[in-house]
């Protein structure tokens, strides 16, 4: 192909690959991908839109303007409901789970996610991004799915991903069997294979927190950040810290150059800020796929049982070596 594979030729590749497969996974990729690229292209033009992290006003065109993450929410639900292949979905944007319009057939997966990550970057031009999780229906038949749908662990997922809108827009995402990343050719409209199979570093040397919390961490959280930013026995080295503020964009450094992400519970939030079905679970789904580890500090972040559908988890994702450290010095 002369401009290279596109991400609808690897799924397909991947889907000729599993002989029971239905092409459902394919319609739904390419409904998440159609939604992805309509969502960068309103990031991409935010500024002159005056369509910023604002709500509530009216534009110069009279319009009225939706927030980003309201307006990507949207997108992804119209685009993914249209495809008639999920039979229910979570978003971070909506309390209850989202049933399909009844004009539409039900499929046998389930869609959650975070429509905008790290949407207050897009008044700095910084990275944000969407994130995404792909489970089989638990529930029987062909009806509307449910909530407990929705409560299903990590490690049952059939696949998962991201899309960060940045100086290029990227898709990156597993089924288990490896990590792929797409590049947006913006002139053509597709995105093209650039990252083959990405495997995380065994070890990285940067790490990611948000620093401004010290004060709320717990002791032994705190001995664990001063130890990894210094030079230690062992020749090992100072990290150095790296901290975009949208876990989208953290991650993908993350996962590309090594180290660890680290959103702790702490004084304020015992389960720390992330959300576990459409931010821990997924990213941990690629991270292990790629090599990597992710744990809540407790257990595996993929073993969790969720429980609610907006349920935090404190997070610690990345490197296998750096995360195995952190949570050995940090739990014992
Ligand atoms: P803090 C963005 O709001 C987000 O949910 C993640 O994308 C990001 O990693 C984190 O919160 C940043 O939180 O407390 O450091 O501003």
């Amino acid at each position: 192909m002369a401009h290279g594979i596109t991400l609808e030729h690897h799924i397909l590749r991947r889907q000729r690959a599993v002989p029971e497969a239905t092409g459902e996974l394919t319609r739904l990729f390419h409904q998440l991908s159609l939604a992805s690229k309509i969502i960068a292209s309103k990031v991409g033009k935010a500024g002159l839109a005056n369509v910023l992290g604002l709500t509530g006003d009216v534009n110069v065109q009279g319009e009225e303007v939706q927030k980003l993450d309201i307006f990507a929410n949207n997108t992804i639900v119209s685009c993914v409901e249209a495809s008639g292949t999920v039979c229910v979905m979570g978003s971070e944007e909506v309390e209850e789970p989202i049933a399909i319009s009844p004009h539409h057939p039900k499929g046998k997966y389930v869609l959650q996610f975070d429509p905008l990550d790290g949407s207050g970057n897009i008044d700095i031009n910084a990275s944000i991004g969407t994130i995404f999780s792909i489970h089989q229906r638990k529930t029987e038949g062909t009806g509307p799915g449910n909530l407990g749908d929705c409560l299903q662990p990590g490690r049952d997922l059939v696949a998962a991903g991201y899309i960060i809108y940045g100086s290029s827009n990227m898709l990156v995402y597993s089924t288990g069997d490896g990590v792929h990343g797409f590049t947006l050719d913006p002139a053509i409209g597709e995105f093209f294979l650039s990252h083959e199979n990405i495997v995380i570093p065994e070890r990285g040397d940067t790490y990611s927190i948000n620093e401004g919390n010290y004060h709320r961490w717990s002791e032994p959280t705190q001995r664990w950040v001063d130890w990894i930013k210094r030079p230690g026995a062992d020749d090992k080295k100072a990290y150095r810290l790296r901290y975009i503020g949208a876990m989208v964009a953290d991650f993908h450094r993350t996962l590309l150059t090594g180290g660890i992400f680290v959103y702790p519970g702490d004084s304020k939030n015992t389960n720390g800020k992330l959300r576990l079905l459409y931010e821990a679970s997924p990213l941990s789904f690629v991270v292990e796929a790629a090599g990597g580890r992710a744990s809540s500090g407790e257990e595996r972040i993929l073993d969790i049982e969720p429980t609610a559908l907006h349920q935090r988890t404190p997070l610690f994702i990345g490197s296998k070596g750096d995360v195995d450290d952190a949570v050995a010095k940090i739990f014992g």
